[in-house]
């Protein structure tokens, strides 16, 4: 027997549809949420000798729904036909002008017209699925540059990467008092306008350390997500020796950014031992009236010497104060 559509199977009938029409409008809702967010950013993918990955890589980006001339692949002179594969994808291939990972980054900047961009390596090991999550958080948090912090899968980073990277982070934190967690990752994403006015001309091997320094020291927001790492495609390129140009690069970055902690130690350095001397000095004449003409000459150079640089540690501190708040003016006049 044939049984008809009872009042049951018609509220059934009925409410599925209305979830399917609302799984809809939602789907529909959280797509244009997505498209809004990712009409903002620019992904920006260095590359050299990246062949192995970068297809994969550029795969992943499309499919997160990052239109294909807001991908920039920057080449830094790729022996191994990355360009080519790059262009077969249909996003914008840049030829860098200079050396270098920082160079590729600066020649982006020229191009870049969208109000974010977006930073990460050509190599497959940052997931593009973080993308639309970090426009999310720069976004919703009005910061200047939100960092992916590392969560490294299985076989992503050895011993020695991942200790050098804790430490160099480490005092990357000390000479720029910040509390970051992976000052080197290498995707994040920046607000573009806060970048412009960087000095491309230091910081070479490290422009995650570059970019760090220049929006805390200009009294920028940096936040932090984390993020999956995943296993390099292709061939390692970063050594230990890579790990001292970086701290080299940090301490040149501490001149032009924090010039005040290398003055102040500077001065601390050649006070403390011209107090010193000069207490000896000063103790062998009260007591005994033995005068020690070359040590007393040294002492006395060591801490008028030391006593300039704590000067100009202090003068350094009051134009990074001004610089700062003259910052914060032209912002608010840009803004009003
Ligand atoms: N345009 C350009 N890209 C570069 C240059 N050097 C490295 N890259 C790219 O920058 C990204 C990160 O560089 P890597 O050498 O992989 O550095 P890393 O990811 O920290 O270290 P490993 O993955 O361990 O080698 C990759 O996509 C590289 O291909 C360069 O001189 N110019
Ligand atoms: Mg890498």
């Amino acid at each position: 027997m044939l049984l008809g559509p009872g009042p049951n199977y018609v509220f059934l009938t009925v409410t599925l549809k209305l979830c399917v029409v609302l799984k809809l409008i939602n789907c529909t809702m959280v797509n244009d949420t997505n498209d809004k967010l990712l009409d903002m950013v620019t992904v920006i993918i260095p590359t050299r000798d990246e062949v192995k990955g970068i297809g994969l890589v550029l795969n992943e980006a499309i499919s997160v729904g990052v239109p294909k001339n807001r991908i920039f692949v920057v080449d830094g002179g790729s022996k191994d036909g990355t360009v080519d594969v790059a262009m077969k994808y249909g996003v914008k291939v840049i030829l860098q002008v200079g050396e270098g990972k920082a160079a590729a980054i600066w020649t982006a900047l020229k191009y870049v017209d969208t109000p974010y961009m977006l930073i990460m390596d050509g190599d497959y090991s940052y997931p593009a699925k973080y993308i639309p999550t970090m426009v999310e958080e720069v976004t919703t948090t009005r910061a200047d540059e939100v960092i992916g912090v590392r969560i490294p899968l299985p076989g992503s980073q050895g011993f020695i990467y991942r200790l050098g990277n804790k430490l160099l982070t480490w005092i990357f934190n000390l000479l720029f008092d910040t509390r970051l967690h992976d000052v080197l990752s290498g995707m994040y994403i920046v607000r573009v306008d806060s970048l412009r006015d960087a000095v491309a001309d230091v910081g070479g091997f490290s422009i995650e350390a570059h970019i760090a320094a220049h929006m805390i020291s200009t009294g920028r927001v940096v936040r932090e997500i984390p993020i999956e790492y995943r296993p390099r495609i292709g061939e390692k390129k970063l050594g230990v020796r890579d790990g001292l140009r970086i701290f080299s690069d940090m301490v040149r970055l501490t001149t032009r950014y924090n010039p005040m902690l290398i003055l102040f130690l500077i001065g601390a350095i050649l006070l403390i031992p011209g107090l010193a001397l000069g207490t000896y000095v000063g103790y062998w004449y009260v007591f005994y009236g033995i005068k020690y003409y070359l040590k007393g000459l040294v002492a006395i150079m060591l801490t008028l010497i030391g006593l300039q640089f704590l000067g100009m540690a202090a003068m350094a501190i009051y134009i990074k104060r001004m610089e700062y708040r003259l910052r914060k003016a032209i912002e608010s006049l840009h803004r009003d």
